[in-house]
């Protein structure tokens, strides 16, 4: 494409629902919607970035910041590019990649939708609905968990992913398992246990997860190795895997025997569909997982998921699990526990202008 410029905002969406997880609770999507402006047309993009670098280093005012005043510009330098040089252009800009991915992911929607192509083709996709899994924060108690978990199970979502923490680990896993039986079920640490808790979280063995997901720090590779020979539950990384490099390390020193994937966090779809590919070589699971996407990035993690090493169901889920009303004109919905892929041109949703107005905080837009 032919690019011309980039606009950038910042959209404040509510939640549903407070979301609370092992380093805060939050009440609004902050976000960053991405447009590409191409002589070709427009595409679309999100930085998933939150408003505070809890997750992980990056935020909000941050990504803002080095999109404006960097990425965006080395972009509009070259003037026509392909998206898959996006990354090669941005390479010299060490880290910040979620900014990477939103600027990447808005080209190469604006070159698909020129092509007249489906991003889900594009990416090898091999399926037409993916399974819908939902990530369910932590509650006031492990009573009002399942209670919150029911509703999920009862609106059809075929695996429930528990946030945990210390204190709240064993109990909570403990109701749910109780309560529901042998539903799919995992938990998620979000990086907030040491060594100094490997006999918590072995005590979580008995429940038969699917898997537990990041317990120790981002950079804590060899404490992540250790603690999978102490456990039997299955250790999947999210946090740490920034990228297909951090992605071949961690397998080669037996951190992790699953991948959660999250384009975001490891600078784009492409570095994103490079990780699947590796590990379908490794015969290592992968899953997709959700930053509280907007229609634009739930869509494309739709289409993502539908490739053919994601064996297990992701933080796929509708919409409505975090919104009341989405900036797409067709929001992502459950239908028998499954989500669809998008075939439309690109990514394969529209823009809700009136709504993407409605929620924007801030704007800015840089032209060459
Ligand atoms: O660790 O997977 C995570 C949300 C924000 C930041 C990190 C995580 C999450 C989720 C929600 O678990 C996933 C989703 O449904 O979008
Ligand atoms: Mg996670």
């Amino acid at each position: 494409v032919t690019l011309e410029g980039f606009e950038l905002r910042v959209l404040h969406l509510p939640l549903v629902a407070p979301f609370t997880t092992s380093f805060g609770t939050e009440t609004v999507r902050e976000v960053i919607v991405v447009r590409a402006l191409t002589a070709d047309g427009d595409g679309w993009g999100e930085i998933v970035t939150q408003a505070d670098p809890l997750y992980s280093s990056e935020y909000t005012q941050g990504a803002w910041d080095v999109a404006l005043r960097f990425l965006a510009p080395a972009l509009l330098d070259r003037g026509r590019l392909a998206p898959e040089e996006v990354a090669g252009v941005l390479e010299p800009f060490k880290g910040h990649r979620m900014a990477k991915a939103g600027l990447e992911l808005a080209v190469l929607d604006a070159a698909l939708r020129a092509e007249g192509r489906s991003f889900a083709e594009y990416a090898g996709a091999v399926r037409d609905r993916v399974p819908s899994g939902v990530s369910v924060g932590i509650q006031g108690d492990p009573a009002a968990l399942v209670e919150t978990v029911r509703g999920y199970l009862d609106e059809g979502y075929v695996r429930i992913k528990i946030k945990i923490k210390p204190g709240r680990d064993v109990g909570d896993t403990a109701a749910v398992r109780d309560a529901f039986g042998a539903i799919p079920l995992q938990v998620d640490a979000n990086s907030a246990f040491t060594m100094a808790d490997a006999d918590t979280l072995a005590e979580l063995d008995r429940f038969d997860l699917l898997l537990i997901e990041q317990p120790l720090q981002e950079d804590d590779l060899v404490d992540h190795a250790t603690l999978a020979r102490r456990l039997r539950t299955p250790i999947c990384l999210d946090e740490s895997i920034v990228s297909d490099k951090a992605a071949a390390d961690a397998l080669a020193l037996g951190s992790a025997s699953v991948i959660n994937i999250k384009a975001g966090r490891v600078g784009g779809y492409l570095e994103a569909v490079r990780i699947h590919d590796r590990c379908v070589e490794a015969g290592v699971p992968v899953w997709c997982g959700g930053m509280l996407e907007t229609g634009i990035g739930r869509a494309a993690n739709a289409a993502l998921a539908a490739l053919p090493g994601f064996t297990l169901p992701g933080d796929v889920s509708a919409s409505s699990r975090f919104y009341t009303r989405d900036i797409v004109t067709e929001p992502a919905v459950l239908e028998d526990g499954h989500v669809r892929v998008p075939i439309g041109h690109g990514l394969g949703v529209d823009i809700d202008p009136v709504a993407l107005e409605d929620f924007t905080v801030a704007r800015e837009t840089l032209t060459r």
